[in-house]
């Protein structure tokens, strides 16, 4: 694991140069999920292929930028799945992105994971790994991540992220969030997941929803890359992650770019939400 979280550090730093002085423009590629890749998204991608290339206890890598998986070395154990820069819309107007990794041990399903692990590019570079427990890191002047904490929940916080356009939400889902409002949250959603997730895990606590809406059923967020990680790291946390009515850690994907509705929280907000949707 250890030659994993090297890999990505090395690669973390390149995309964070990469970010701050390479090509923002768009590619003529659109990617599997239908959008259309950044240069940056492209170059992200080589960098963490490079990089785990380096590495024999890698098998194979599924990045949302590829269309199939990749065997890199058929005797590895691990099968990484990772978004390269995620929320790399929000490049042009300079705010955080992040990249994310899930680390599947054997088989690619939500039980193998053995470790997630995250990256955010903001002002300041900080990579947050989740095995037993979930410790912050941060960058510092001579390259080199360096563990500032151990992150942990609070039963209940006071943030609310919530995700995907409101005219498709149903009427219970509005409802739920504008009662968690009335009780006095406050709104944090940059349409990053990486740093609003994080926002909500280094605060204590609050609610991150993108729920199914009417033109996507499904949800937005993919399962491989970007909801089984985080969910790994907020339970890993202390805190929940559910789909409205099951924790995310019990699907199954049934092919590499599935997604599926998904809430992280602390735990009362979590158990709300589990209570309103168990209603419908
Ligand atoms: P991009 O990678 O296209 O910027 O999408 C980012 C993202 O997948 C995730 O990081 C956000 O949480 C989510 O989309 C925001 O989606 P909405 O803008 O629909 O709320």
């Amino acid at each position: 694991m250890k030659e994993i979280i090297d890999a990505i550090s090395r690669a973390a730093v390149r995309i964070k140069r990469e970010i701050e002085f390479g090509d923002t423009s768009y590619s003529d590629h659109i990617n599997k999920t239908g959008d259309t890749q950044l240069k940056l998204d492209i170059a992200s991608d080589l960098i963490i292929e490079e990089e785990f290339k380096k590495i024999p206890c890698v098998k194979a890598i599924i990045s949302e930028e590829k269309e199939t998986a990749q065997t890199l070395n058929k005797d590895g154990k691990y099968i990484i799945g990772y978004d390269p820069l995620d929320g790399s819309s929000l490049i042009d107007v300079n705010l955080a992105v992040g990249s994310i990794f899930a680390i599947y041990e054997k088989e690619v399903n939500a039980k193998s994971i053995v470790a997630a692990i995250y990256v955010v590019y903001g002002p300041r570079t900080e990579m947050v790994v989740a095995k037993d427990d979930v410790r912050l890191y941060r960058l510092n002047e001579s390259g080199e991540f360096k563990e500032i904490k151990t992150i942990k929940l609070n039963q209940k916080g006071k943030l609310n992220a919530t995700g995907a356009t409101q005219k498709g939400w149903s009427a219970y889902h509005k409802k739920l969030i504008e009662d968690i409002f009335a009780d006095g949250y406050r709104l944090r959603y940059s349409g990053g997941m990486v740093p609003d997730l994080h926002q909500i895990l280094l605060k204590g606590g609050g609610l991150f929803s993108y729920p199914a809406t009417t033109d996507t059923p499904n949800g937005k967020l993919r399962l491989l890359f970007e909801v089984f990680p985080f969910a790994f790291v907020f339970e890993k946390a202390g805190g929940a992650a559910i789909d409205g009515k099951k924790r995310l850690l019990e699907l199954k994907a049934s092919h590499i770019h599935d997604t599926s509705p998904c809430f992280f929280g602390s735990n009362e907000e979590i158990d709300r939400v589990l209570n309103e949707y168990a209603k419908h």
